[in-house]
């Protein structure tokens, strides 16, 4: 197949965006990308899952089922099961550096370590309930689907579970997260304030390896900020991966909103899963008092002078003021005062985001062009990511949205249609960077373009 030349229609998108998510294969799991993330991630496999359901129901079920399968005890996720055929020099840091944290973690299930310590936002309630959605909609394998959701429920109630005390003692209904990687936005501004304060103590004897798998070295993070990852990583791993030790010590401890947000949107995904497989009542009460005391966590981190909804910074006591794709969490949330919504979707539609004058495709770069640390080429800094406007289009049209989320999804095809599957996307240029052959950018092509022809709702 030619991947030099962009396709020439639908069909051609979609066979390579197909070819991409079996290139990326790896027997009952897929890597994140070929070669700068050769590890099952937990977010993206979720995506992925999604997007494998238009070609095979079981096969993405089975996405789901082999990262549950890596659960910890505590219920936690990891946000990166390892691939035991990886070479060490392909990612860092690797299975080795979490090793001895894993061992001596009681809640680790699998010794030698195979997972990291830290999690990643829980999409995985919205993917288990879209896999059943697009077996609907394709008449095929809904026995199956069922009987996945049945089995894989209680480990997403107990995933759910983990965050809503683990991660939320305060019972605020936000998350806390121990390190930038769990927000899935690592290199975003929204933590630079923090990090900032996170003093390195020791000097790190370590090889970045993600700077020989991009074109630019601008494409990806600095080294002052890959310093505090790594730092992070080493407190976390002496802590034992202990919850309650990284709580009381942490230097770097936040209430990530976006996180918070897709927590309520799973929630309201596996209530909805809990009615199918026949789940206890007594659930479905838990569950709506998370759903709305996550909601209330939202309402209070709204910011009337941004029209944005910030992190907040439980080490400084203060929000995080950075105006990234991530302040529009209520709009991922659902619901939410009407006023606040009508400002949120004001500020996403002026020249601060999506309205912006001098974008190629008006979708909401990560990072604010108004803001001093934007970078347009710079990983989580300014680029468009396709990942971000599926979460965005599935909200708005949950929330009845749906002709602004039919131009949503209009022009996030418009932009991948150029067929590299790109990481990331410059905003005004379109030029794909990062990685290339990303599988959730393919699984995002995949379920739009089957959308598409579900309904036709262009505005
Ligand atoms: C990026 O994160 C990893 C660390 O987890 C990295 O930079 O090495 C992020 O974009 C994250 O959201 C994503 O899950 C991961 C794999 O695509 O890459």
């Amino acid at each position: 197949m030619d991947t030099m030349t962009p396709p020439k229609d639908a069909a051609e998108l979609a066979a390579r965006a197909t070819a991409v998510l079996e290139g990326n294969d790896m027997g009952g799991w897929t890597r994140a990308a070929p070669n700068l993330y050769p590890h099952q991630w937990s977010w993206d496999s979720a995506f992925i899952a999604i997007g494998i359901a238009h070609y095979d129901v079981g096969r993405a079920a089975e996405e789901l089922r082999c990262l549950l399968g890596h659960q910890w005890a505590t219920g936690k996720v990891p946000h990166i099961v390892f691939n035991p055929d990886a070479p060490p020099e392909s990612y860092f840091p690797g299975p080795e550096h979490w090793a001895s944290a894993a061992l001596d973690a009681p809640e680790a299930p699998s010794k030698p370590a195979t997972t990291s310590g830290l999690c990643q936002p829980p999409v995985h309630a919205i993917a288990a309930k879209r896999i059943l959605e697009v077996a609907d909609g394709r008449g095929v394998a809904r026995a199956g689907a069922l009987a996945f959701l049945r089995e894989v429920y209680p480990k997403l109630f107990a995933w759910h579970r983990y965050l809503a005390t683990h991660r939320d003692p305060e019972e605020s209904g936000l998350v806390t997260i121990y390190h930038p990687w769990e927000s899935g936005t690592d290199n975003s501004p929204r933590w630079s304030g923090p990090l900032d304060r996170v003093e390195v103590e020791e000097k790190l004897e370590y090889e970045r390896r993600d700077l020989q798998h991009v074109a630019d070295p601008s494409e990806r993070p600095t080294q002052a900020v890959y310093d505090r990852f790594i730092w992070l990583v080493e407190l976390i791993t002496r802590s034992g991966c202990d919850d309650a030790v990284t709580y009381a010590t942490s230097p770097f401890l936040v209430k990530d909103v976006l996180m918070s947000a897709i927590l309520v949107r799973a929630n309201e995904a596996l209530l909805e899963i809990s009615e199918l497989v026949g789940a206890p009542e007594s659930d479905r009460d838990v569950m709506r008092a998370w759903i709305s005391r996550g909601r209330r966590g939202l309402e209070g981190c709204w910011d009337p002078g941004l029209g944005l909804c910030l992190d907040y910074d439980l080490r400084a006591g203060a929000p995080i003021e950075a105006r990234t794709v991530a302040g529009f969490a209520p709009l991922v949330a659902g619901a939410g005062p009407a006023d606040q919504w009508r400002e949120l979707l004001r500020t996403f539609d002026s020249a601060q985001f999506a309205g912006h004058p001098g974008l190629r495709w008006p979708l909401p770069p990560s990072t604010s062009p108004a803001e001093p640390l934007f970078d347009p080429r710079r990983y989580w800094r300014g680029p468009v990511w396709p990942v971000i406007n599926w979460l965005l289009w599935w909200s708005l049209k949950r929330s009845g949205e749906g002709a602004r989320a039919a131009r949503l999804r209009r022009d996030g095809l418009a932009q991948i249609s150029d067929g590299t599957f790109g990481e990331y996307y410059e905003p005004f240029t379109g030029e794909s960077l990062g990685s290339r052959d990303q599988s959730w950018t393919a699984a995002v092509a995949l379920d739009w373009l089957a959308h598409q022809e579900e309904v036709s709702e262009e505005p």
